[in-house]
């Protein structure tokens, strides 16, 4: 905690900081059949490496980011960050070895044997995928010995936050992300502006996040981060190989700029801020020249504080714009973007407009058939996976569970491993599915135990499904793997439902 807070300080000093993990306490080691996501072999061998006074790890320069990174990890099993030495000759070392095709993808490979550990990979994102592993494995200060092959099935593995209807400070994000690199997500989706509070700070329209992100849902406090800030946290999410999609839902979900602005209504009449959880009431006024001038300046500035090549323009629920008006809009902005040099994202209602060769649409209906989201598929449109019943973890688990909403299913554990992401939605081609996102809603959640709570064991049940070989696919090994995930969980101060259909640990 100390250690985070010491961080935090030196973040917003705007110094830089080498990539620090959260620590893992002693004793949380899972065996090779206990890995989750579920590699695509693994393979346990006899004997163990342990930690010793001499081991290092060892790096050339491309690995070294993540050299750091895997010395914060062991640093309390090894009482002391092991030093990194340049590769040699020689034993009693974790060896971190970029070498191979430059695939890609985060494919590693592992061996751990007495003498030491070597983690090969084509890139540093396979590296850090690799040591996700290794965290699982570690058991004190040693490691049992075997061999890893891995690769991920899609290369989209997401989680999404909301920290419009609640916001969540850049340590609460923060802490997300640590979490999501556990089990190998790789984009972290941030729903930076809803009709109850606009987030992030925009040089030219400031209002909307000193006045629009002035509150939160129920009237709870609200927030903003400034771009500075903003752009730490894209930085600490690249550190962890995680990549930002910022996310500014429109034409509806606008209130909180609606609000700020009385100019982008289409009667000039500012409304009042929104504290309450209804949907599909706001709406950008399509016909006013203004309307695109905003949002070209709102894009242009987020296009200049995101590396990724993807922006969201949400396209959900426009329940106040006309289906026409919709498909104005939606085909003029997702101009915008491609004009400030990024890829569009949306929610799947985008392929009621025409979606450019390379727009993703985010599929977040409660069935497998939807035959305009198939056909978009067919014609090029990539989709990520989302599907409310199955991929929502802010449903609630039974009818009793305190957070959450129910209005697409209750999803059990089981629930949300119990489906397949490549043959899910019917008519679509295999090769349009990008992934697998996990979105978090937080109207009903204001705290990172609560995030935790919903997420947890679910989100792990996502990540395998879009990581893991289908031939992996097993509810009853699954559940055991998942319950071996628990002591872990608990040295790392996570929260997580219990649920009665794991035995936990
Ligand atoms: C629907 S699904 C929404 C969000 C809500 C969520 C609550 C989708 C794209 N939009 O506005 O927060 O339900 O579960």
């Amino acid at each position: 905690m100390l250690l985070r807070l010491v961080l935090a300080g030196l973040v917003a000093a705007g110094v830089s900081t080498a990539v620090v993990a959260e620590p893992v306490a002693a004793t949380t080691g899972t065996g090779y059949a206990d890995i989750v996501p579920a590699p695509v072999s693994a393979h346990a061998a006899a004997g163990r490496f342990t930690i010793g006074r001499g081991t290092t790890i060892s790096a050339g320069p491309s690995a070294r980011g993540v050299a750091q990174y895997l010395a914060g990890v062991l640093r309390p099993a090894a009482g002391r960050p092991l030093p990194i030495v340049r590769p040699g000759p020689g034993g009693d070392t974790i060896a971190l070895v970029l070498a191979g095709p430059d695939t890609a993808d985060e494919s590693y490979r592992l061996d751990v044997d007495g003498r030491g550990v070597t983690l090969t990979a084509g890139r540093a994102a396979g590296l850090f995928a690799g040591v996700q592993t290794l965290r699982q494995l570690l058991a004190g200060r040693s490691i049992p010995a075997g061999h890893v092959t891995d690769a991920p099935r899609f290369a989209y593995r997401g989680a999404m936050l909301d920290v419009a209807r609640h916001f969540f400070t850049v340590a609460q994000v923060e802490r997300y992300i640590d979490q999501l690199s556990l089990y190998k997500i790789n984009t972290l989706h941030l729903h930076l502006a809803d009709d109850q509070g606009w987030r992030l700070f925009i040089n030219s329209w400031p209002r909307l996040a000193t006045f629009g992100g002035s509150t939160a849902v129920d009237g709870d406090p609200g927030g903003y981060y400034t771009q500075a800030q903003y752009r730490a946290l894209v930085a600490y999410a690249a550190d962890r190989y995680v990549t930002i999609i910022p996310e500014i839902d429109m034409p509806g979900h606008v209130n909180a700029a609606l609000a700020s602005y009385a100019e982008l209504s289409c009667d000039g009449v500012a409304p009042p801020l929104y504290t309450g959880t209804e949907v599909g009431f706001s709406t950008l006024c399509v016909n006013k020249d203004i309307t695109y001038r905003f949002l070209d300046d709102v894009i242009g500035e987020l296009a200049a504080l995101t590396p990724g090549p993807y922006l969201h323009i949400g396209g959900d629920e426009a329940h106040s714009t006309s289906p026409a008006d919709y498909v104005t809009f939606m085909n003029r902005v997702q101009g915008i973007v491609a004009a400030h040099g990024k890829k569009v994202q949306a929610w799947h209602n985008v392929v009621a407009a025409t979606p450019l060769p390379t727009t993703v649409a985010q599929y977040w209906d409660t069935t497998d058939d939807n035959p305009a989201v198939a056909a978009a598929a067919r014609s090029g449109t990539g989709v990520v996976l989302s599907p409310a019943n199955l991929a929502y973890l802010d449903m609630k688990y039974n009818p009793s569970t305190p957070l959450g909403q129910d209005w697409a299913a209750l999803i059990e554990v089981r629930d949300a491993y119990g489906w397949d992401p490549g043959s899910y939605l019917l008519g679509a081609p295999p090769s349009a599915i990008r992934g697998v996102e996990g979105p978090l809603w937080t109207e009903t959640l204001r705290t990172s135990a609560d995030i935790e709570y919903m997420a947890f064991p679910r989100l792990p049940a996502l990540a395998e499904l879009a990581w893991s070989p289908p031939s992996t696919h097993d509810w009853s090994a699954f559940r055991l793997r998942l319950a071996a995930q628990a002591p872990l969980w608990r040295a790392l101060g996570i929260n997580f439902y219990r649920s009665p259909q794991i035995p936990w640990k």
